[in-house]
């Protein structure tokens, strides 16, 4: 067999199946923090960084914090303290904006330190407020140049397929990036060389720099478009956990020959209402004193 032929080469049913994974809708884990305790740390996580420089991309963070929750407390493997680890599995976060998002997962998950958390956006932390992969452990790639996570994600999972690994490869991706071409040819390609070890997650937040994703190049209905493009594709309320919890199992035990897609409907600024309440949220204006406030607020939705 010529490897360098992907015709040729057997790219079937390398990664997925060889893993044994339970599937499981138990949404806690003996003495360890239920889903919805992980989310709720992560989005308090968040709005400590915001609080640190007085400012940040904390509506998207509060808004995508069940879908990171349900990824790396319950989908993902990996090793906290070896996060270059082989086996691990990938997550790319494709929106470099996001970090302080990811940086809360990463803090949560025991990969960052928790006394990182002050140095957010500081000179010299490992936190700068865009995703850089060479400052942060767990930080895969450098996102923010939008619509190039999903393309990343592509040459990963066909490497890792050649490599006979287990390993998953997540992309987070926004829907503003759904307007960029290269997504949809990455999307192309993953069906073409049957990735069924790439599963793609969709923040559908319904918000971009200049609005409503909807009013401003609508990419709807991007289920359809995804399964249109060959992925085993699911829509869900990303702000429920249970349902979360179902869509990964089923992407991960999907038995096609196809890369995942889970469309997740999220609410920016979700768990401080007065946020959740403003109509500009791709960078919420939280003031001075509101800081304060939205943590105190969110501490109201603690779950017990
Ligand atoms: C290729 C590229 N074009 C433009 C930008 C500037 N930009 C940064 S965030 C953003 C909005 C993208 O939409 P989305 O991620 O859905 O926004 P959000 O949900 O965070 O409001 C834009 C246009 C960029 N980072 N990369
Ligand atoms: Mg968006």
């Amino acid at each position: 067999m010529d490897n360098d032929n992907d015709q040729e080469y057997d790219l079937k049913n390398t990664s997925s199946k060889t893993r044994d994974i339970t599937m499981t809708t138990n949404l806690t884990h003996g003495a360890q923090p239920s889903l919805a305790q992980r989310a709720w740390n992560i989005r308090h996580k968040s709005l400590l960084m915001g609080a640190v420089q007085k400012q940040g991309y904390v509506g998207q963070a509060l808004g995508v914090s069940d879908v990171l929750a349900v990824s790396y407390f319950h989908a993902m493997t990996f090793h906290p303290e070896d996060p270059e680890w082989e086996g691990r599995d990938r997550f790319l976060l494709s929106i470099g904006h996001y970090a302080i998002a990811l940086y809360a997962a990463l803090l949560e998950a025991g990969i960052l330190p928790e006394y990182e958390l002050e140095t957010y956006g500081t000179d010299d932390s490992r936190l700068p407020m865009s995703g850089m992969a060479s400052y942060t452990p767990g930080m895969e790639i450098t996102g923010g140049s939008l619509g190039h996570g999903l393309g990343i994600g592509v040459g990963m999972a066909l490497g890792l397929k050649r490599k006979r690994s287990a390993s998953f490869v997540y992309n987070l991706m926004s829907d503003g990036e759904l307007n960029e071409g290269s997504t949809w040819e990455a999307a192309m390609s993953a069906a073409h060389h049957k990735l069924d070890n790439l599963i793609c997650l969709v923040d559908f937040n319904n918000q971009q720099a200049d609005g409503k994703s909807t009013e401003t190049l609508s990419s709807e209905p991007i289920d359809g478009k995804f399964e249109a493009f060959g992925w085993y594709t699911q829509r869900v309320d990303g702000n429920d956990i249970e349902a979360l919890v179902k869509a990964f199992d089923k992407a991960r035990h999907y038995d096609g020959a196809k890369p995942r897609a889970i469309i997740c409907d999220t609410k920016m600024c979700k768990g401080v209402p007065f946020l959740e309440a403003r109509e500009i949220t791709h960078f919420v204006r939280v003031d001075e004193e509101e800081w304060d406030l939205a943590l105190s607020v969110l501490e109201e939705g603690k779950p017990s």
